[in-house]
């Protein structure tokens, strides 16, 4: 379990508030890496218009044929044909096009298909192979034409993120007149292997704009992650409008880590970030922290504290300290307060999951802590929503509606051990493992390490289904990677700590549990002329030999 107050490495910076955005970020002083950043012009244009191999894709399919003398060339009239009876077909192909057609300047009209068309690029809802299930999809490749195949939305939306892995790099952005833009021939099959692999943003600490958001959706949706986490609160700040209270974002949001003016989301606003991932088969899960973790909302809303006083805003690093009052004179005004916040939250989440929080409620009685989380159980029942929450949440025996998000680092507990008994499902987000705050070696400049150093070797090679002791493969849910920011301030600090753990990760929750990490790391290298050209920093591992 993480202690209470854990000593910072690096983040001197964290402590000294003022200094943070000039210490911390990769770009001021302490730069990470500027030559990641940067678009290699000494990589031709037109060598960045080569074809792609099959095999370079991440994650990697459950099964690639090549056919190299097979060759697709997208060329000015090319037609993106989508399935005639189905909107998913058409926002799928629309998608497609407005990724193709900025880089190669054609028009890619998206029309019904009337059968299977044999020119073009087809996206079909019809004849998939069965294996492919509910998120899989088929490509087949020749010189003529791309035939996709899928089930859902879902899998037509996975095909056209491996098809843009296919297309030549200057797809992500080009300035060559005449480029050529092949798609290298074959056949793919592919599907998941978990159902769940999700990435989380913590926009508490420090406070992230809906466009730095969306950015963070589409790394997502690069490689396959279908759910977004977003921690909305903390000790630090309340960053979601709720009429009810609100103070909660209006004070509870003006501030962050550091002390900057932090901010918060309308719901309108947050209603565009969840309509973004939902045009992206990715769900929502928005989080509500307590009854730790709480100081922005007591801060916020005198009543919830014993006291009836509330605290200053905190805008430290420190853990565990906060709680919602226990004491039974509040307990009537404390539910509501959750009451509200769960109703109007769940209005605005068209996905099945709320999560409660629940971590390191350090300051409060373990008693008082079990019968909190009863109390809080049936509100998100009530309101139609299953719950989410840090394994904590297993003392308080839920039932088996709820999913407890795993972020120990010692697998074997009694706790998890007793709601594998009864039947639960997990999601594991080991902290050794999946959190992208964690630095990759003493060297790092942003990030902690109170779970260990993370390098991208470390993040690929385990096995999610297989980490918790007592628990079946067909329990584990699948992975989730948080992001936490006491440490981050800004996108290139995000993009530096996700790019490559985020794809080793995507990996291990998407292809079959064989591929390797000798393999893997061959194929990450092909990857960052890519992410130069689509301007993303990433950490430039040694463990990898980039080109
Ligand atoms: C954990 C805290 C989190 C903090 C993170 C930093 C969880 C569930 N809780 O102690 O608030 O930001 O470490 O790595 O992770």
């Amino acid at each position: 379990m993480a202690p209470t107050s854990r000593a910072f490495s690096v983040p001197l910076c964290v402590l000294a508030a003022a200094a943070v955005t000039a210490a911390c970020s990769p770009g001021a002083d302490t730069d990470v890496n500027p030559v990641a950043n940067e678009d290699n012009s000494s990589v031709q244009e037109q060598e960045l218009a080569a074809a792609i191999g099959l095999d370079k894709v991440i994650p990697s399919p459950v099964s690639v044929q090549s056919k190299s003398e097979q060759e697709y060339t997208l060329t000015r009239n090319t037609v993106v044909y989508t399935d005639p009876n189905s909107q998913d077909a058409a926002r799928v192909g629309e998608y497609l096009a407005g990724l193709l057609r900025p880089a190669t300047g054609y028009p890619f009209t998206v029309r019904p298909a009337s059968g299977v068309p044999n020119s073009g690029i087809a996206l079909l809802l019809s004849g998939a192979n069965g294996s492919v299930g509910a998120s899989g999809y088929e490509i087949d490749v020749n010189g003529s034409r791309v035939l996709v195949r899928a089930k859902t939305g879902a899998g037509l939306f996975a095909a056209v993120q491996t098809l843009r892995q296919l297309l030549p790099v200057a797809i992500e952005n080009s300035t060559v007149e005449n480029a050529s833009w092949k798609i290298a021939g074959g056949h793919i099959l592919d599907y998941p292997r978990t159902d769940y692999r999700g990435g989380m943003l913590d926009v508490a600490r420090h406070f992230f704009p809906v466009s730095t958001v969306k950015r963070y959706i589409d790394h997502l949706a690069r490689y396959k992650l279908n759910y977004f986490h977003i921690h909305l609160a903390d000790d630090q700040g309340w960053r979601i409008q709720i009429d009810s209270y609100p103070r909660l974002a209006t004070y509870g949001g003006s501030t962050q880590v550091g002390g900057g003016p932090g901010g918060y989301y309308t719901k309108a606003e947050y209603t565009d970030i969840v309509n973004y991932a939902a045009a992206r088969y990715i769900t929502v899960i928005p989080e509500i922290d307590m009854p730790g973790h709480t100081n922005a909302a007591l801060a916020s809303v005198p009543e919830l504290n014993c006291n009836n006083q509330a605290p200053p805003l905190y805008t430290g690093t420190d853990v565990g300290f906060s709680s919602f009052c226990m004491d039974e004179a509040h307990r009537a005004v404390v539910t509501k307060f959750i009451d509200d916040v769960v109703r109007e939250l769940a209005a605005l989440t068209p996905g099945p999951y709320i999560h409660l929080g629940g971590d390191e409620a350090h300051s409060t009685p373990e008693a008082d802590y079990i019968a909190f989380e009863k109390r809080v159980f049936p509100i998100v029942a009530k309101y139609g929503k299953r719950m989410v929450g840090w394994h904590e949440i297993l003392k308080a025996t839920p039932d088996t509606t709820a999913l407890p998000q795993y972020w120990g680092t010692t697998p074997d507990d009694a706790n998890v051990k007793a709601a594998a008994q009864r039947g639960m499902k997990f999601l594991v987000s080991a902290a050794n493992k999946t959190y992208l705050d964690m630095k990759y070696d003493q060297n790092t400049p942003l990030g902690q390490d109170w779970a260990g150093l993370i390098e991208v070797r470390d993040a690929y090679d385990w096995n999610p289904t297989a980490y918790l002791t007592g628990v079946s493969s067909s329990q584990i849910a699948g992975f989730e990677a948080p992001l936490w920011t006491e440490t981050i301030t800004k996108l290139a600090d995000i993009e530096y700590m996700i790019f490559p753990r985020l794809p080793a990760l995507a990996e291990r929750g998407w292809s079959p549990a064989s591929r390797t990490w000798s393999d893997f790391r061959t194929r990450l290298a092909t990857h960052s002329p890519r992410w130069k050209k689509a301007k993303i920093t990433y950490y430039p591992s040694p463990q990898i030999a980039w080109p």
